[in-house]
């Protein structure tokens, strides 16, 4: 498939899938849907690619859907965005979440609707100074999607959960930091470089192993503590029974840094 709506490359371990609207603030039509989700395919197929960057091209992140594409006229019969969620959005938050190995997610700008909470999807965070979050949904008459029902209360508490939603408020990047809705914030010219860095280092761990703690934390909101007991007692065993985890053992009595392969 040719990419026009994305920009899809991998070197070195990291593959880099940057939003490529930039004239519709990165909005999602179909198409883009289409290129993500085969960007997606590809990786998952890609046995070299040990980490995934998302960032975006132009001013901001992500608007979202583009509202250009749904017919509201009084005569237009209403679109079904049960089948938009069904078909796009939830599946690519699944993907975000199932993709065994860490996403970090660069933020450069507005990220709202669902552009706000695929960002929130990623497993690292990062956004520049200039950067804001907005559950615009209310604005339009619409619910919170791609998961930012779930994630937000998990991340920021229900009280500021509740009022993001039902006022669609912008959350500047600091502030987003601060309450722990991301990891970090840096000043805009830092953006880019600190997320290469980060996805680069990330690209050389062991990446098994992350995936395991990522299939752990994605079950803790929804476990009991005797079940996340149990499940960290399987993904310990699956760790412990990997190349990269008798590496790092070895690497530490040898007193050296470990080269972890991914095994
Ligand atoms: O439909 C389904 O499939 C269901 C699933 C829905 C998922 C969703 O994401 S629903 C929520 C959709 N998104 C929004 O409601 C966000 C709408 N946009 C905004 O609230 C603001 O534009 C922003 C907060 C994102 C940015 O504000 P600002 O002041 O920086 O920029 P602006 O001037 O409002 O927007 C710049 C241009 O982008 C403008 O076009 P123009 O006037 O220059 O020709 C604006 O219309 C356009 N734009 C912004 N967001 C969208 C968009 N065009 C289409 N769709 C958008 N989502």
């Amino acid at each position: 498939m040719d990419f026009s709506t994305i920009q899809f490359s991998s070197a070195g371990g990291v593959a880099r899938l940057i939003f490529n609207r930039p004239d519709r603030l990165n909005s999602f039509n179909q198409q883009m849907h289409e290129e993500v989700a085969e960007a997606l395919r590809l990786i998952r197929e890609d046995g070299s690619v040990r980490a995934l960057l998302i960032g975006a091209n132009g001013r901001g992140f992500c608007a979202g859907q583009d509202l250009a594409d749904r017919n509201v006229a009084p005569d237009a019969d209403m679109p079904d965005l049960g089948y938009s969620l069904e078909t796009y959005y939830n599946p690519l938050i699944r993907a975000l979440r199932e993709l065994p190995m860490p996403v970090v997610c660069a933020v450069n700008g507005v990220a709202a609707g669902a552009g706000a909470n695929i960002a929130l999807a990623c497993d690292i965070v990062i956004a520049g100074r200039s950067a804001k979050f907005v559950q615009a949904f209310a604005k339009i008459g619409l619910v919170p999607d791609s998961g930012g029902t779930w994630v937000l209360p998990r991340l920021v508490g229900r009280a500021r959960a509740t009022a993001l939603a039902m006022l669609g408020e912008a959350v500047p990047a600091e502030q987003a930091e601060a309450w722990g809705m991301i990891w970090q914030c840096v000043d805009d010219a830092e953006l880019m470089p600190a997320a290469e860095k980060l996805a680069a280092h990330l690209a050389t761990q062991p990446t098994r192993g992350l995936a395991y703690i990522k299939q752990a934390l994605n079950a803790s909101p929804s476990n009991s503590l005797d079940a996340q007991l149990d499940l960290e007692r399987d993904m310990q065993r699956a760790a412990g029974r990997t190349e990269d985890y008798r590496e790092g053992v070895t690497a530490f009595f040898e007193k050296r840094q470990p080269t972890f392969k991914g095994e």
